[in-house]
């Protein structure tokens, strides 16, 4: 897979790895555990390194293969004469430098290409989509955009040998644990038949085939559509897009109603009705209640006339393009819990069903580099507006802070960051507080 278009994939392709991710966004970090200042040195002589060797950790990691029932055969070709993947390690570890935005993720994630050959594709799998509509409940158009932002429709899967990438993380990574059972899971997949060791590729976090399963996404969801006894999400075409068409089946996907649509805000119109948070069901409103808010189709025309529960995202702010979106697009963010992601998949999946582009011009704003981010944070931290500690990741606790120190100074309260803002809180976070006030 490739980073440049999608700044999440090294969370992969489950809601559990989303949901880490949230938590690296929002949650304050741990109370340090201070010992007082004159307490003696607890430990006096060093303690021994309590970390064993990846070698040692190995014959555990098969022992405990082999209690689990895997065949030795699997566990000998798959466990032996391995060691951990520098790469891996090295992206594992890796900060990221800046926060995409909205406006720059979408045009490099619904590239004309992109769109292109998700038509081409819909038209070349035209039966099977049609067959895996009616037996999951999910239009081919959403399991086409899906395919083509994991891995470019299969072009892109990753190369890393999944065992040994997962082994890597489970030994040296953070997440150790979770690394660890999703190692075993990938043995028992082997073990199945379903694929070859050699065969077993994905990216450096283990997300496998066309539809970068993770192997317990892999486990609970994968099907065999073409029926040869092997689920094939790496080879088979059938059997990966039945997978995803299972999976999305499997998290809620209600066939009756589209993902969402882009819309157009009257004039004056309260944009702190925009939910902020991440799961986007901050402000839920049915759509004749937006309607009546003076929310239009965009560019225009009544919204339709359904009883359908909405909720609106203003990725780019208030001078950037307006969705409201409806319960698929949640089931998309369960897949990645992203907002950019969900909405990629939604207008990636309407261009390749014939629909135009965007009605709302890009705002093409610059990615936020993570110092900037920071100092963002300690100026709104200083002002009061957020009480947890910068971190340098703008997560949904920041865009509220934004979002409240727009309020208090007169400005659209979108929550959405940009250059300008920053420079108002900047300026505001720079001026001495008048003594008494
Ligand atoms: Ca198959």
């Amino acid at each position: 897979m490739t980073r440049t278009f999608r700044p999440t994939s090294r969370w992969a392709a489950t809601a559990a790895f989303g949901v880490l991710l949230a938590g690296c966004q929002s949650a304050p970090p741990p109370m340090p555990a201070a010992a007082p200042p004159s307490a003696p040195p607890v430990a006096a002589v060093p303690l021994p390194d309590t970390k064993p060797s990846f070698d040692a950790w190995l014959a555990d990691a098969r022992t405990e293969a082999l209690s689990k029932g895997i065949r030795p055969a699997t566990v000998t070709a798959a466990l032996t004469g391995i060691a951990p993947i520098p790469r891996v390690v090295e992206l594992d570890g890796r900060q990221p430098e800046f926060t995409q935005t909205f406006s720059r993720y979408l045009a490099n994630a619904v590239t004309p290409a992109r769109i292109n050959e998700g038509v081409a594709m819909m038209e070349r799998h035209r039966t099977l989509l049609a067959a895996l509509e009616k037996k999951y409940g999910v239009p081919g158009r959403f399991l086409v955009a899906f395919w083509g932002l994991e891995t470019a429709y299969g072009k892109i899967p990753g190369d890393f040998p999944v065992v040994n990438a997962l082994a890597t993380l489970a030994y040296d990574g953070r997440r150790g644990a979770m690394f660890r059972a999703e190692m075993f899971t990938a043995l028992t997949i082997l073990d199945q038949g379903h694929i070859t060791l050699d065969r077993m590729k994905g990216s450096w976090a283990g997300a496998m085939g066309n539809t970068q399963f993770m192997p317990s996404t892999f486990m609970k969801n994968a099907v065999d559509e073409d029926g040869d006894g092997r689920k094939d999400i790496w080879g088979d075409v059938p059997d990966a897009l039945g997978s995803a068409a299972n999976f999305l089946k499997n998290l809620g996907w209600d066939a009756t109603r589209t993902w969402g649509r882009e819309v157009s805000l009257p004039a004056g119109f309260d944009v702190s009705l925009a939910s902020l948070d991440t799961d986007a069901k901050e402000t839920i409103k049915p759509l004749r209640e937006w309607a009546r808010l003076g929310v239009t189709r965009a560019g225009g025309g009544a919204l339709p006339a359904q009883d359908v529960d909405a909720a609106l995202v203003l990725p780019g702010g208030v001078k950037g393009p307006a969705f409201l979106v409806y319960e698929d697009f949640r089931v998309i963010m369960k897949w990645n819990r992203s907002v950019s992601y969900a909405l990629a998949v939604g207008h990636l999946a309407d261009r390749i069903s014939g629909g135009g582009p965007l009605v709302a011009a890009g705002q093409n704003d610059p990615p936020l580099k993570r110092e900037d981010v920071l100092q963002l944070q300690t100026d709104l931290a200083a002002l009061g507006f957020l009480k947890n500690t910068p971190d340098g990741v703008l997560g949904p606790v920041s865009k509220q802070a934004a979002r409240s120190f727009q309020r208090a100074n007169g400005l659209p309260p979108d929550g959405y960051v940009d250059a300008p803002l920053m420079a108002a809180v900047r300026a505001k976070a720079a001026t001495p507080a008048v003594a008494g006030s």
